[in-house]
Order: structure tokens, then sequence, then C-alpha cells
């Protein structure tokens, strides 16, 4: 289960791992879902299990952009609905954000588990079921989203995405918020602001700093919002990765 010691060397890793296959034993999470987690794995190994002073800079800006938002969504799919559910929930309470099931391989059982799973996690509304829209650019159940979700939607989050869809709501328009482990894959590249850091550590840090800025005026959290530099957070992660000295 979940009893790794908090002093492991591994204990991230070991978490997620130990989730994932919880998640798929449950139908929440994609059999696609535990080779995505081997690759976050890797990539987590290489920056020692750390959040980097870059990816809290981008959690940061990820929150204002949030509490900006004239309708900020949460897209949920199979490995973040298996990894941090209680965390995802009170993401969207804090900034008072949508939460909608968004699946790259969509099926009806998944959809209604991981909804069912939110709810008892304490989600009181879950979107995602309605599929009464569509994003332009990609085939049908990748396409698939809610008209008054994803698709109404100023500011999107979208953990561990595909690149494809990732790049398909930018194109739209949306800010886009993606939380990603590998600086090189197409999603980070796409997003206005990429979190570098595992799902894990990123979703509960972006909370963190929403409820700090709660108070803060509009131009507090734009002045917050201007400052990032996605490509400066993307090339400190690449750099601390090929440096190994974090590992
Ligand atoms: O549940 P579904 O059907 O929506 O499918 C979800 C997956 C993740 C299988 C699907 O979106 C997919 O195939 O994604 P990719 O293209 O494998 O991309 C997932 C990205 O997430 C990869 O770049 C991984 O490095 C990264 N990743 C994996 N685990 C974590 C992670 N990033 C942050 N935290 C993690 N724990």
């Amino acid at each position: 289960g979940d009893d790794v010691p908090a002093d492991h060397p591994r204990h991230d890793s070991l978490v997620t791992r130990h989730r994932i296959e919880a998640g798929v034993d449950a139908g929440i999470t994609s059999k696609q879902g535990l080779i995505a987690e081997g690759r976050g794995e890797a990539f987590d190994y290489l920056l020692g299990e750390r959040t980097l002073p870059s990816a809290d800079d981008a959690a940061r800006a990820a929150a204002a952009h949030l509490l900006l938002a004239r309708h900020p969504v949460i897209s949920v799919n199979g490995n973040a609905a298996a990894l941090v559910p209680d965390e995802l929930v009170a993401l969207a309470d804090a900034v008072g954000a949508d939460l909608e099931v968004n699946l790259f391989n969509r099926t009806d059982e998944r959809m209604q588990a991981i909804a069912d799973h939110l709810r008892e996690h304490g989600a009181s509304e879950v979107k995602g079921l309605a599929a009464d829209a569509r994003i332009p650019g990609l085939s049908h159940d990748r396409a698939t989203v809610d008209a008054d979700g994803i698709a109404d939607a100023d500011v999107v989050l979208v953990p561990l995405e595909d690149g494809d869809r990732a790049a398909a709501l930018a194109d739209m328009g949306k800010v886009e918020l993606v939380v990603d482990l590998n600086p090189l894959s197409r999603s980070a590249q796409v997003a206005d602001v990429p979190i570098v850091d595992n799902i894990l550590r990123a979703i509960p840090n972006v909370t963190d700093h929403a409820r700090e800025l709660a108070d803060a005026d509009r131009e507090t959290l734009e002045r917050i919002v201007a400052d990032f530099d996605a490509e400066a957070a993307l090339a400190d992660a690449e750099r601390a990765i090929r440096s190994g000295e974090l590992a």
C-alpha cells in the first residue's frame, strides 16, 4: 500500500507506483497510464525527487493564473485521479475551479469510475460526462469535452497531458497550465506555465500558493504571471536533469 517510510530515498516513486497499480486494479487508470508512470518515474529519479526552485516559481504562476481566471477548469485523467484525488479536490476548492474528467483513452466505464472516485474524495460536482462539445483538430474520442467545462474555460490545468491535446487546447487560445516531469515533452513545451515536477508534489504546492495569494489584488497576481518565464523554467529543469546534481 501507501506505507512507504517518509525518509526512503525513493519515497515519491514508490508511493506513485503503488497508487498507479491500485488505480489500474480499480478501473481508474489505463494500461497506458502504467507506461506513462514509468517514464515519469525516470525523470523524477534524475531530478532527485525534489521540487526545483524554478518549478516552485511555476506553481506560483499557475496559482496566480487560476485565481485570475474567469472560469478555471482542472482536467483529470486516469493517472491524476489515482495519484492525487484529495489534492485535486482541495485545489479546485481553493481557486473555485471545476473538475472535469477528460481521458485520452476514453471509455464510459473509466469516465464513470473516475467521476465516482473524485466524489468519494469530496468533489461536489464533476464534469466530463455531458460530452457536448469538442476540441477542434482532434479525432472524436480525444476531442470530447463539456460545453460548460473545458470548452468554456479560459484557464485549464492539464496534468500529465498527451502532446496532441495539449497543443490543441493551446491553439484554442486558453491559458494552459501543465504538470509534466519531462521538460522536453510537447505538453510542457506548449504550456503557458509548465510545472516540471511530480504531480504528487506539484498539486499541493499550487494549492499552498493559491491559499497564500487568496487576498492578493489583481495587480499583484498579474505581476506574478508576467514575471514568469516558461522557457527559462524548462531550460532550468533540463539543466538540472542533465547535470545529475540532484539524483
Ligand atoms: O487516463 P487517460 O486515458 O487520459 O491517459 C493518461 C495518459 C497519461 C496515459 C495519457 O495522457 C498519455 O499517454 O500521456 P503521455 O503521452 O504518456 O504523457 C504523460 C507525461 O506525464 C509524460 O511526459 C510523463 O513523463 C509525465 N508523467 C508521468 N508520471 C508523472 C508525470 N508527470 C508528473 N508527475 C507524474 N507522477
